[in-house]
C-alpha cells in the first residue's frame, strides 16, 4: 500500500456534490482507502482563463494501485461525474482529480508527472495539503 495525496477541484455544476460523490466513488474502490479529507475551500481561478470560482480540497489515501492504475481510476471517476474528455485545457470542470504525491515516487511521463509540477505554487493545493499533512510542505 502506498500513501498518496489527491487534489480535488470543481467549478461547474453542484461543486460540493461533485466532490462528495468523487470521494464516495474513491471509497467504494476496494484497492483504495481514504484516510483523511481536508476542508473544502472556495478559491479564485488561477493559472487559467477567467471562469467561475472553484471548490478545492485534498484527500490522503492509501492504495494498492500503481500510479498509472490510480490515474486511470481517477479519470474514470472524472468521466462518471460528467467531465468531458475533449474539452479545451483548463475549461470549467465538474471534477478534477490530480495526483499530487504517490509515496516518494517521481514520474515524468506524458500525461503523468509526480510530484505534481505546480503543486507548491498553488495556494488552492498548499492550503488544504498543509491542513492534513503539514510535515510535507516544510
Ligand atoms: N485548477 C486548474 C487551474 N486553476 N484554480 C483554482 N482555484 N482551482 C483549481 O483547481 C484550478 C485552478 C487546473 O487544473
Ligand atoms: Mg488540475
Ligand atoms: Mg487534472
Amino acid at each position: 500500500m502506498v500513501t498518496c495525496y489527491i487534489a480535488l477541484g470543481s467549478n461547474a455544476g453542484d461543486r460540493s456534490k461533485n466532490i462528495k460523490l468523487a470521494l464516495e466513488y474513491l471509497k467504494l474502490d476496494p484497492a483504495i482507502k481514504a484516510l483523511k479529507v481536508s476542508s473544502l475551500i472556495e478559491t479564485e481561478p488561477s493559472d487559467c482563463l477567467p471562469q467561475s470560482k472553484f471548490l478545492n480540497g485534498v484527500v490522503k489515501l492509501e492504495t494498492g494501485y500503481s500510479a498509472q492504475e490510480l490515474l486511470k481510476r481517477l479519470q474514470e471517476i472524472e468521466v462518471r461525474l460528467g467531465r468531458e474528455i475533449l474539452r479545451p485545457k483548463n475549461h470549467p470542470r465538474t471534477i478534477d482529480l490530480d495526483i499530487l504525491l504517490y509515496g516518494d515516487l517521481k514520474i515524468d511521463e506524458e500525461g503523468l508527472k509526480i510530484p505534481h509540477p505546480r503543486m507548491r505554487e498553488r495556494e488552492f493545493v498548499t492550503l488544504p495539503l498543509r491542513e492534513i499533512a503539514p510535515e510535507l510542505l516544510i
